[in-house]
C-alpha cells in the first residue's frame, strides 16, 4: 500500500521539575539548600531518510511524543534529559502544521534534520535561587510544560521524469523496460494503483523516472483515481506524455493528448509547463501508422515525438537519449520555495486582563505560567519574588488602568488575593 498523505500528533518533552532540598548530614547542622535542577524535555526532530518510500509507518501511528525531562534530586543532581523523538521521512515529505496550514519544512536530502518542537526547560532547583539575602530558598522552579501540535505529512516524491498519460497506454510496462523496477502490468484500466519510482541508467548518468497511475478527463477534479497523484509529479522535471497510437480502444490519439494537456493545466500552471517528450506506444499494432502520421503532423513542430513499442522494446533507446539530453539542460529538482513556519517559544512577558462576572480581574497568558512555575504559595521569598514580577512586567500597572482599586479581586492563576495600590 501507498501512503502519502497522514496527519499525526508531536510533542516536545516537558521540562523536569526542579528539586527543594537541603543538605543533611550526620553533624552538619542547617546545611544549604541542595536541589538539583530538572533536566531539559527531548525535542521532536525530523529527519530524511532514503530508505523510506512511503507514510506507511504514520498509518496506525499517529502520537509521536519526545520523553520529559526528569525531575532534579537531591545533592544537586540534575535530572537526566528526555530523549528526543526522531521521526524517519522519506525524501520528498512535506511537512505542515495542520491548524495555519503553513509548511514547516520539505525533507529533501538524505540525512536532513529538522529540529521542530523543543523540549521544555527543566526548572532550577531551589540551590539556584540562594542569594547573599536569601539562604535558605525553600522554593524551586517546575519545568517548563510543552503543547501538543498536530502535523501533515505530505509526500511529493523527487523525481526527474514523469510518465503522465490515459490508463493501459503502457507506461508501466516501458518503465519495466527502462529501469529495474517491477511495475504490475495489465491489459485494463488503473492497474498502477500508486507511483511506481525507477532508476534508469543511460550513457553512465542517472535519474529517476516516476511512473503514475493513468489520467482520465476531469482527473483534476476528482475523476477515476483524480488528481491525488498529479502532486507526485509537480517536481519532476519534464514529462514524458505517452500514448497510445494503435486506437484499440476506439480513442483517437490527438484527442487524447489534448485531453490529458488540459488536466495538467487544470490542476497547475507548473505542470503545464514542464518540458515534455512526447511517446506514441503501441506502434507493433496495425492501425498505428495512419495515427502516427496524423499526430506528427500536427504536433511535430512544437514537440519532440518518438514512436515506440514498449512491449518489444523498439525505439526506448531513442527516447532515452532525448530525455538525457533534456534533462542536462533543466535545472535540478528544487527544494519547496516556502516561508518556513516555526513554533516558537511563548513570549512569556505577555499577559491579558479579562474581568469576570463577579468584577474581579483575571489575568491570563504566558506570564501567569511562568509565575505559577515560579511561585510557592506558602514560602515567603517566593512571594516576594511574585510581586516583584507583577510591577517590573506591568501587571500592577496595567490593573490600575483597567480600573483596579484597593481592594478589587485579582485572579491570577490558582492566586487570588485583593489589589493593594
Ligand atoms: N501491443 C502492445 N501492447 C503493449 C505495449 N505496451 C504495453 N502494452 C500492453 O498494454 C497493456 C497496458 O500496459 P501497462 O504498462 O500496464 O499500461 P499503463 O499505462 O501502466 O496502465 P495503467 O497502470 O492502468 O494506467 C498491457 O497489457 C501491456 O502488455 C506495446 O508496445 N505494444
Ligand atoms: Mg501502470
Amino acid at each position: 500500500m501507498f501512503v502519502d498523505k497522514e496527519s499525526i500528533l508531536i510533542k516536545s518533552g516537558d521540562g523536569g521539575d526542579g528539586c527543594t532540598s537541603f543538605i543533611r548530614y550526620k553533624g552538619v547542622a542547617n546545611g544549604g539548600p541542595d536541589g538539583g535542577d530538572g533536566g531539559k524535555g527531548g525535542n521532536v526532530i525530523f529527519v530524511g531518510d532514503r530508505h523510506k518510500t512511503s507514510l506507511l509507518d504514520f498509518q496506525f501511528k499517529h502520537k509521536f511524543f519526545a520523553e520529559n525531562g526528569v525531575k532534579g534530586d537531591t545533592k544537586n543532581c540534575t535530572g537526566r534529559c528526555g530523549e528526543d523523538m526522531i521521526i524517519h521521512l522519506p525524501l520528498g515529505t512535506v511537512v505542515r502544521d495542520k491548524e495555519t496550514d503553513r509548511v514547516i519544512c520539505d525533507i529533501f536530502y538524505d540525512g536532513q534534520r529538522e529540529l521542530v518542537l523543543e523540549g521544555g526547560a527543566g526548572g532550577k532547583g531551589n540551590k539556584k535561587f540562594c542569594t547573599s539575602r536569601r539562604h535558605t530558598p525553600h522554593f524551586s522552579q517546575k519545568g517548563e510544560r510543552t503543547e501538543i501540535k498536530r502535523v501533515v505529512l505530505e509526500l511529493k516524491i523527487i523525481a526527474d521524469v514523469g510518465l503522465v498519460g490515459f490508463p493501459n497506454v503502457g507506461k508501466s510496462t516501458l518503465l519495466s523496460k527502462i529501469s529495474g523496477a517491477k511495475p504490475k502490468i495489465a491489459n485494463y484500466h488503473f492497474t498502477t494503483l500508486s507511483p511506481n519510482l525507477g532508476v534508469v541508467r543511460h550513457n553512465e548518468e542517472d535519474f529517476i523516472v516516476a511512473d503514475i497511475p493513468g489520467l482520465i478527463e476531469g482527473a483534476s477534479q476528482g475523476a477515476g483515481l483524480g488528481h491525488e497523484f498529479l502532486r507526485h509529479i509537480e517536481r519532476t522535471r519534464m514529462l514524458v506524455h505517452i500514448i497510445d497510437a494503435s486506437g484499440v480502444e476506439g480513442r483517437n490519439p490527438i484527442e487524447d493528448f489534448k485531453k490529458i494537456n488540459d488536466e495538467l493545466a487544470t490542476y497547475s500552471e507548473k505542470l503545464a509547463e514542464l518540458k515534455q517528450v512526447v511517446v506514441l506506444n503501441k506502434t507493433d499494432i496495425f492501425g498505428a501508422e495512419e495515427n502516427v502520421k496524423a499526430f506528427k503532423k500536427k504536433y511535430a513542430k512544437k514537440y519532440p515525438i518518438f514512436t515506440i513499442s514498449a512491449i518489444k522494446g523498439e525505439g526506448v533507446l531513442e527516447v532515452l537519449d532525448k530525455v538525457s539530453e533534456e534533462l542536462k539542460q533543466l535545472p535540478p529538482v528544487q527544494p519547496m520555495q516556502f516561508e518556513a513556519f516555526s513554533y516558537e517559544k511563548k513570549d512569556s512577558n505577555a499577559f491579558e486582563i479579562l474581568r469576570d462576572d463577579d468584577g474581579a480581574f483575571v489575568v491570563v497568558g504566558p506570564l501567569v505560567e511562568l509565575l505559577e512555575r515560579n511561585v510557592v504559595l506558602n514560602d515567603a521569598d517566593s512571594l516576594a519574588y511574585f510581586q516583584k514580577t507583577l510591577r517590573d512586567k506591568g501587571v500592577i500597572k496595567a490593573l490600575r488602568h483597567q480600573g483596579a482599586k484597593e481592594g478589587s479581586i485579582v485572579v491570577i492563576g490558582e492566586i487570588e488575593f485583593d489589589f493593594i495600590d
